[in-house]
């Protein structure tokens, strides 16, 4: 039997688990953490948790990473028992403190650990081509970002530096373009066209920013449509997971993330790229559910620039995907060696496609205003 890539018995006593443990699945949907679902025997019955090992690469401070989710967890499960929602206990989170009192802990080996409770009854969804469940996607993340506007954003640490600062992403591309250290500059150079050519929309959010035209909320950052975890019997968006970069940020980043994943025709890693498109009935889905809920609490400029959000949002990821395969794949797991340039090359076509229908994203998105 292939080696337990984490130490169950370290794991059981650090975090106090009873229980016999009777097996894991490996969780493969992320590019950062590793995630293993854990299932144990106790009176006769399973119980289940989910065991992350954190990319410390990535989030170098574990103490401040936690600090933030234990807080946001918190909020969040206190607004819905407090409405006495249905269910509240499956609406976010529950992690669990080790015996030290922390929410994670380092192994012998340099490895950090967290745990948290798995949800039950749910189902997680890599592409989509049900406008109902999209629908769904969409108001989930909009009653996300409601639920967190009285949540006091200046308590959180920033986890990752400039994360959605798209003109610092695109210096990060050009200093990558410039090192070539891996040498497959020569193989990209149409990759590299087309992300130097989209150089003046990088600015345009950050400027804004800095003019206080756009106001910051509490968002979550990475809003892929694998984040939410559906129920099995209502379709809804029960749970929203992932919340390693929820920190101030822009309801463009929410939104245009979620498009630039979910309405896509194809994965982010097709190599088809003819498969590859911007679903306008999506999209609409998608807006629809999402200002059903966020509408009031956005302002007109926000909902203007709600397209260029997704169309920005899906550039930015296909620079930082190019700027990975430049430096040799130090970032984002890759399973093989042109995984990032794949992705890269899905988003640019996404981004071409938006370009050419941006005004009829403009139209649907009014329509819902
Ligand atoms: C990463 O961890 P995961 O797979 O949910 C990345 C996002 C990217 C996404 C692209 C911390 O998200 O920013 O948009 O991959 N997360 C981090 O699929 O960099
Ligand atoms: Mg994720």
């Amino acid at each position: 039997m292939a080696k337990k890539p984490f130490n169950i018995e370290e794991i059981c006593e650090k975090f106090s688990i009873n229980g016999n443990f009777t097996g894991y699945e490996i969780i493969n949907n992320g590019h950062i953490n590793s995630t293993y679902n854990l299932i144990f025997e106790d009176n006769g019955k399973p119980v289940k948790y989910v065991l992350q090992k954190i990319n410390t690469v990535v989030f170098k401070k574990p103490d401040e990473l936690m600090s933030n989710i234990v807080a946001v967890t918190k909020h969040i499960a206190k607004k819905y028992k407090e409405a006495k929602a249905d269910d509240a206990e499956r609406r976010t989170l529950t992690f669990l403190p080790c015996v030290d009192g922390k929410y994670y802990y380092i192994d012998s080996e340099n490895n950090c650990w967290r745990l948290y409770i798995f949800v039950d009854k749910v189902y997680t969804c890599n592409t989509i081509d049900s406008e109902e469940v999209f629908n769904n996607a969409g108001v989930a993340f909009g009653e996300f970002q409601n639920i967190l506007a009285d949540f006091d954003g200046s308590s959180l640490f920033e986890t990752i530096e400039k994360f959605h600062n798209t003109a610092s992403r695109f210096d990060a591309l050009k200093k990558a373009i410039k090192e070539d250290k891996a040498g497959r500059l020569e193989s990209v150079k149409n990759e590299v066209e087309f992300a130097l050519a989209r150089e003046n929309d990088t600015h345009i959010l950050v400027d804004m920013i800095a003019e206080g035209k756009l106001p910051l909320r509490v968002t979550h950052n990475d809003t892929k449509l694998n984040n939410i975890l559906f129920d099995n019997i209502t379709n809804q968006g029960i749970c929203i997971i992932d919340l390693d970069t929820v920190m101030p940020g822009l309801s463009l980043y929410d939104f245009g993330d979620s498009i630039r994943f979910g309405a896509n025709t194809a994965t982010e890693d097709e190599k088809d790229l003819s498969k590859v498109s911007l679903s306008l009935s999506l999209y609409e889905a998608y807006v629809k559910g999402y200002l059903s809920k966020a509408k009031d609490a956005l302002t007109t400029l926000e909902k203007e620039l709600l397209p260029f959000g997704a169309k920005i949002m899906t550039y930015e990821c296909g620079i930082r995907f190019l700027t990975d395969y430049l430096d040799g794949d130090t970032y984002f797991k890759v399973a093989y060696p042109e995984h990032n340039l794949d992705r890269c090359r899905t988003q640019f076509e996404l981004v071409a496609d938006m370009e050419r229908k941006m005004e009829q994203m403009q139209e649907i998105t009014k329509k819902y205003c």
